[in-house]
């Protein structure tokens, strides 16, 4: 894979900026895209062009002779389903059909968000059954099936990393159990590029955390460990909590009471 582009959609969110910078840095050789202007100067080694998911000719484009696509681009917040269905549905099966043609690798952050209706007492394995906690959820649901299509039918690989909290910093007591470093995200995208074979393998997107809610990956076949823990955090956001029993219960937090209705 290092000899050919990588490319970047979602360049301007969050996780894309600081993938951006950091992987440039690392020698990475990027292709950025986004919907928005790079809020950002251009990292040394990027390109940059604005594109739209949904506008198959120009991902396809824009894939051309990559060998991973780190897939970052879409709606990343609880939104109504006409929202997330546009980026999210119809963009990343855009994603798969540029991979299928260039023989590409795929990184798909999927989400807690995809299992956020376990309550935070149950420790998941990979393999347990999804359970979205709304509509965002869902379009991650989706992702990592239409990855393991992806894979069955035509052997395109890919990493489906259910993200917890990528943040400098855990902010309240469930990211403790979320949190995921900059720098352990960083070595899990090196990891992406560098293993020599991933198949449809799901991580866990998390730091080394004693409160983590996940247990089983495929973490040793792709060769990640996270080095870094929220435990030493623990102390300074003990009492972080809200006062909505709906958030604490369960694993998504606050997007599961965005239209919550159950009565018990
Ligand atoms: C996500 O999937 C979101 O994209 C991010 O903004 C955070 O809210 C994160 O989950 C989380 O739940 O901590």
């Amino acid at each position: 894979l290092s000899d050919r582009p990588v490319l970047l959609t979602g360049a301007c969110g969050t996780i894309g900026r600081m993938l951006a910078e950091r992987l440039s840095a690392l020698g990475w050789q990027l292709r950025l895209t986004d919907l928005i202007d790079l809020p950002i100067p251009l990292p040394r080694g990027a390109c940059f062009e604005r594109a739209d998911l949904e506008d198959a000719a120009a991902i396809g484009r824009l894939a051309e002779g990559c060998g991973l696509i780190l897939h970052f681009g879409g709606i990343s917040t609880e939104q109504p389903f006409e929202t997330v269905l546009g980026p999210n549905l119809r963009g990343l099966y855009h994603i798969y059909e540029s991979a299928r043609r260039e023989r590409a690798r795929v990184v798909f952050p999927s989400s807690v968000h995809a299992v956020g209706l376990y309550d935070r007492t149950d420790i998941l394995d990979q393999d347990c059954p999804l359970r979205p906690d709304g509509y965002y959820g869902l379009s991650k649901a989706y992702g990592e099936m239409l990855a393991r299509l992806y894979w069955d039918k035509h052997a395109v690989e890919s990493v489906l990393i259910r993200i917890g909290s990528v943040l400098t910093e855990p902010i309240d007591e469930r990211s403790l159990s979320t949190w995921i470093s900059h720098d352990d995200f960083v070595r899990l995208m090196e990891r992406c590029a560098a293993a020599e074979r991933t198949g449809c393998s799901v991580i866990w997107g998390a730091s080394d955390n004693a409160r983590s809610f996940w247990r089983r990956d495929a973490r040793d076949t792709i060769g990640w460990t996270p080095l870094d823990s929220s435990d030493s955090h623990a102390e300074r956001v003990r009492g972080l909590v809200t006062d909505d029993p709906v958030i604490e219960r369960y694993q998504g937090g606050k997007f599961v009471v965005v239209d919550y209705s159950r009565p018990d």
